[in-house]
């Protein structure tokens, strides 16, 4: 009889060990940024906070289920209600949605207040690639990686000239739309790497191949790669230069707070 308790046990307590043993996590993108880190710190927090909630009652069930089965001569009970019991769980889930609250808003605060900007990047969503421009350096390009230096503040300033997409990189904890006719903001401080990411936003036929590619990487090869883009831009034709068309406010809009 106790052993076949233990399998159910073992069996209820499955979930537990899994999350106890961190490769639950590991087919998550790692976090490569600060507000990356938050983000995974305040998943693993809920998950903790409410995965309980899933197990207790599932396994009162099955031990209800197997302890108080007719079969075994149980006769029904017939009390109704239970007025410390029906506090109590409500009282106790009120005051875990409360806990969750305070990283979740923590969080969210980083997220939507960026630090003050290092490098502003403008991205704009088409049907169906991502053009990037660099205002400061009057640079602009579409279809290839946006390299941004390691270590340092990228502001992202995001529109789109057609419908709506939405840049996503998991890695940065990123995920943000861009839509037609409005500017939203992001940002991220990201380690050395290569990234990528994908639209989010199905916004038509191709939308699945609209990829993100970021290459995060030193000062000095983010320095030389603006000499090749720069100089690049300056021996095309006029009507190539990359001016902020779309975007003339954007830089006084960049939030610096
Ligand atoms: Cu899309």
């Amino acid at each position: 009889m106790i052993k076949k308790n233990l399998h159910w046990l073992a069996l209820a307590l499955l979930p537990v060990a899994v999350y106890a043993s961190e490769p639950v996590t590991s087919w998550l993108f790692n976090p490569v940024t600060p507000v990356a880190q938050d983000v995974r710190e305040t998943f693993k927090i809920m998950l903790g906070l409410t995965v309980p909630f899933l197990l207790l009652p599932q396994i009162l069930l099955a031990y209800a289920i197997w302890k108080f089965n007719e079969k075994r001569g149980h006769k029904p009970a017939t009390f109704h209600e239970n007025v410390p019991l029906e506090i109590a769980w409500t009282i106790i889930p009120a005051l875990v949605l409360v806990a969750i609250s305070i990283p979740a808003y923590s969080t969210l605060k980083k997220i939507e207040v960026p630090p003050k900007s290092d490098l502003v990047v403008e991205v704009i969503g088409h049907q169906f690639f991502w053009e990037y421009r660099l205002p400061k350096y009057d640079i602009g390009f579409a279809n290839e990686p946006l390299v941004v230096p390691a270590d340092k503040i990228v502001t992202l300033n995001l529109t789109s000239v057609d419908v709506i997409h939405a840049w996503w990189v998991p890695s940065f904890g990123v995920k943000q739309d861009a839509n037609p006719g409005r500017i939203t903001h992001a940002w991220f401080k990201a380690q050395e790497g290569k990234y990528k990411g994908q639209c989010a936003e199905l916004c038509g036929p191709l939308h699945g191949e609209m990829y993100i590619d970021v290459k995060v990487v030193s000062d000095a090869e983010f320095e030389k790669w603006l000499e090749e883009k720069m100089s690049a831009a300056a021996s095309a034709p006029a009507d190539s230069a990359h001016s902020s068309l779309l975007l003339p406010e954007v830089e006084s809009e960049v939030v610096n707070g």
